[in-house]
């Protein structure tokens, strides 16, 4: 790994400054949870082997449909977004995955693109389809749908961009595809509901057909928008028919944005794993519907459920049980790096919470109907402060004990500003 974005030489001095304080809150903890029968240094070593992927979109500031407010050095393209990417790995030590979205983050060289994700040491994760925008110059339009369109040489044309998109993926070391879709209607009898779903199918299964063997296909699914009235997948049930009619390649992804509010989302993991489809998440909150605010700033504990099932699934695996983790976020009002930063840290901190339960405990108050002590047993987890695990645990791995102390202390986005050409202003949600 050369030229990392960040100057070791300031991770360092601030790691020195504040190791005593987090050797003495670690031990702390140590003690705490020794009592409760939890080894710490176990639980830091899965914190330290847990990865999650960032968006290559999110990287830029969002926007909203009524307005995008740039921010100064913010990337215009795909190699600004992996050395901003670089900077989120080299402090937090828990994002080696990016998870590009094509045609975005179209290149020319895409063997260079690898070699030069590697020298940051990050590798490309599962590669975005984009069949909900129009592209300049494109034969066809999605306005009407695209997998489902009812026009032949519009599927045909989103069939082969996905295609591409696998093409890409092999060039860049992927090994997955997220299709997303925003097929659907805005008025009752717009299209028919079922040919619309078996069109999808036949399109789809064009495309998984085309799927490299050890690799995955994921159907996102989201309950609206851009189509208001119908979406073509647009829930949990539809994305697992479609998965299992599709084949074994294929699963389904859990947006933690893309249900009706209060859906138990945690229930629709347990049941995808039942069904051994349960392909891969993207993380992020809501508080009104598909937000994409940042993972855990909302409901906190909704995530840490999440966390409790999916350890659940990895204490009894179905299927080769190997999801891909991924944060899918749009930063209006933030800087997109410390937000991710911050959300990795969420999200680790909710997998290091469900990975302490006792699980044991858990089982047994629930066979024996005792509610008070399965719920209490599960709180105790919860309420566990883990920011000292994580803390070590990027300590250890060459990260930044207070991240956003050295990434502001760094000056990088301002340094960044000045190198970078500027964004316009405009709307847009990504
Ligand atoms: C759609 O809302 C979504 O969640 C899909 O994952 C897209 O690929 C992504 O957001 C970016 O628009
Ligand atoms: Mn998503």
């Amino acid at each position: 790994m050369t030229g990392m974005p960040i100057s070791a030489e300031l991770v360092a001095e601030h790691n020195a400054a504040s190791r005593d304080a987090l050797a003495d809150e670690y031990d702390a903890l140590g003690r705490k949870l020794e009592r409760r029968g939890v080894a710490i240094d176990s639980v830091k070593d899965k914190v330290k082997s847990f990865g999650v992927a960032v968006p290559s979109w999110g990287t830029g500031r969002g926007g909203t449909r009524f307005a995008k407010f740039p921010l100064a050095g913010e990337p215009t393209n795909i190699h600004e977004k992996l050395e901003d990417c670089a900077v989120i790995h080299q402090l937090g030590r828990s994002t080696p995955g990016v998870s590009p979205h094509f045609p975005w983050d179209c290149v020319d060289d895409y063997a260079a693109l690898r070699d030069e994700a590697d020298a940051y040491g990050l590798q490309f994760d599962a590669v975005n389809s984009n069949t909900f925008q129009d592209q300049p110059g494109q034969a066809h339009s999605y306005a009407t749908g695209s997998l489902s369109s009812t026009v032949e040489e519009t599927r045909q044309q989103a069939v082969e961009h996905n295609l591409e998109c696998i093409e890409i993926g092999k060039q860049i070391g992927s090994d997955a595809l997220t299709v997303w879709v925003g097929d659907g209607t805005n008025f009752p009898g717009q299209q028919d509901l079922g040919r619309s779903f078996d069109r999808y199918l036949e399109a789809a299964s064009q495309v998984y057909s085309a799927l490299p063997g050890d690799w995955k296909m994921m159907l996102e699914h989201k309950m609206f928008e851009p189509a208001f009235y119908s979406s073509v997948i647009s829930d949990w049930g539809s994305s697992l028919m479609a998965a299992q009619q599709l084949g074994d390649q294929c699963k389904c992804l859990v947006d933690l944005g893309h249900h009706a509010p209060n859906v138990n989302i945690e229930q629709i993991v347990a049941r995808l794993h039942h069904a051994g489809k349960l392909g891969g998440f993207h993380f992020n909150d809501s508080k009104y519907g598909d937000d994409d605010l940042d993972s855990g700033s909302i409901n906190p504990h909704q995530l840490f459920l999440v966390f409790n099932e999916l350890i659940e699934a990895q204490c009894s695996p179905r299927d080769g049980f190997d999801p891909s983790y991924m944060i899918d976020q749009s930063h209006n009002v933030t800087d997109p790096i410390e937000s991710m930063l911050s959300s990795a840290e969420t999200i680790a901190g909710c997998y290091a919470r469900a990975a302490m339960v006792d699980r044991d405990a858990l089982h047994a108050a629930q066979n024996d109907n005792d509610v008070m002590l399965a719920f209490r047993t599960l709180r105790a987890a919860y309420e566990t402060d883990v920011t000292p695990i994580l803390a070590m645990a990027r300590d250890e791995l060459g990260g930044a004990i207070d991240w956003l102390g050295v990434y502001r202390d760094s000056q990088y986005r301002a340094r960044k500003a000045q190198e970078r050409k500027a964004v316009g202003l405009g709307a847009g949600i990504v």
